[in-house]
């Protein structure tokens, strides 16, 4: 394969874009390469601007589900487009957005929308705050709710792959409010419980990690923290981003059977479109300007383009008979192959997947259930394995610290070609 056009296109960008790309998980560094600048993408695969195809497990770092280009979301976009791109005025299409939102997460009796994920968390935060009168807010080590200073700490996603979780330029009383507790650790919120009485406003997770790699929460770790922000009167916030109508039609939630104050949402709402959600209790919700005191705005929030794409894509989610399960399938089928593929070759590693989200960690450990497990994972071998699939036509995210995502449009022989290619890949570095 030549990836010819794309080091060319690279070199360009770089002088007119910091480090060539517009969000940093992009570029290559960590695997150390040359980003692949994109033509296009069908279904389940992306064309490079040299001509190369690869099956696509990024999905655009989520939002494809249903795969590339699904005709019923191209239709819908153009067809909104011709009525209008924007007019800072309500639409009936925002409304629907919603209705069909409460219906797939019943914890959610209100939503408010705006243009992505880091907006959907940052708001989420200052109406907790406003709610409970209170500053603190507990993450956990190695999730990433977006790019907002309140969360860059001690955070998962490209300020984990890049080595700046706890950025420059987030000021000392920002960080002072927030405060970190270790993943499946409850007995390190209890902790920040006892030590902070009466000043948590919220705590934020990740239900299923996918920000430091595909972690599954324990029964008694989410359980506790639902209990104890019960007890502390605490608003409890499942960041599902990424989780959002991936994991199950309900989300995380669903399948953990935890109700959360709070949801966040944003990738698979927007159909591919940037947007984002935060919704909820309506106690907490009517808090929330015009209604009451806590204000958030936006121009583009309920842009009628991503309104009709994530509307779209959502109700082919609810309304296609078996969706859920037949995804199920090909992601079990494919993390089946690729633990074969281990056994085989005597290879140690751990994949953890809740339905179509998986990750693949390089490591020695049995398990893979913290950010401190995470942090044993051999990233060199990673970046090894990650060239390897690239150029046997397989396109990974470009860190050990990310999820990969099924979507609807990937075959049995997709997942039979990544399987393969993953056999070769773990055979080479066997040497
Ligand atoms: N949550 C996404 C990856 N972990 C963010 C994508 C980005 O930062 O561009």
């Amino acid at each position: 394969m030549t990836y010819q056009k794309s080091i060319t296109a690279f070199a360009e960008a770089q002088k007119h874009i910091p480090g060539g790309v517009n969000s940093p998980v992009r570029s290559f560094r960590s695997v150390g390469g040359n980003p692949l600048f994109i033509a296009s993408a069908k279904g389940s695969k992306i064309t490079d601007i040299d001509g190369n195809e690869f099956v696509d497990y990024v999905g655009s770092w989520g939002p494809m589900i249903l795969g590339h280009t699904h005709p019923k979301v191209v239709a819908a976009i153009q067809e909104t487009a011709a009525l209008g791109a924007s007019f800072g005025a309500p639409t009936l299409l925002e409304t629907e957005a919603a209705l069909q939102i409460k219906k797939m997460v019943p914890s959610v009796d209100s939503v408010r929308m705006v243009n992505s994920g880091t907006e959907a968390t940052m708001s989420a935060l200052r109406l907790a705050r406003g709610y409970t009168g209170r500053d603190l807010v507990i993450k956990f080590e190695g999730c990433y709710h977006g790019h907002n200073d309140s969360f860059l700490i001690e955070a998962g996603s490209g300020a984990l792959t890049f080595g700046v979780p706890n950025t420059p330029g987030v000021t000392k009383g920002t960080a002072h409010d927030t405060l970190t507790a270790k993943y499946n650790d409850l007995a390190s919120v209890e902790r920040l419980f006892e030590q902070n009485k009466d000043k948590i406003a919220a705590v934020i997770l990740e239900p299923v990690t996918g920000n430091m790699g595909v972690i599954i929460p324990e029964k008694s770790f989410i359980e506790g923290l639902r209990k104890l922000c019960d007890e502390n009167k605490t608003v409890l916030i499942f960041d599902e981003v990424m989780t959002g109508f991936r994991v199950s039609k309900g989300s995380a939630q669903e399948i953990l059977g935890i109700t959360p104050d709070l949801s966040t949402f944003g990738k698979i709402i927007g159909g591919g479109l940037p947007v984002g959600a935060y919704g909820g209790k309506q106690e907490i919700m009517d808090m929330l300007a015009p209604k009451g005191p806590v204000y958030q705005a936006g121009t583009l929030s309920g842009n009628p383009l991503a309104m009709a794409a994530g509307l779209t894509t959502l109700r082919l989610l609810d309304e296609t008979p078996n969706f859920y399960e037949d995804l199920e399938k090909s992601s079990a089928l494919l993390e089946e192959g690729l633990q074969n593929n281990l056994n085989e070759l005597k290879f140690k590693g751990v994949i953890n997947r809740v339905g179509s989200m998986f990750t693949l960690f390089f490591t020695e450990e049995d398990s893979v259930k913290s950010l401190a497990d995470v942090n044993k994972c051999d990233t060199k071998l990673f970046a090894q394995y990650f060239k390897l699939s690239l150029d046997n036509g397989i396109y990974l995210a470009p860190s050990q610290y990310e999820a990969g995502f099924v979507s609807a449009a990937h075959s049995k022989e997709d997942i039979q070609k990544t399987v393969e290619a993953s056999y070769m890949a773990l055979k080479q570095l066997k040497g």
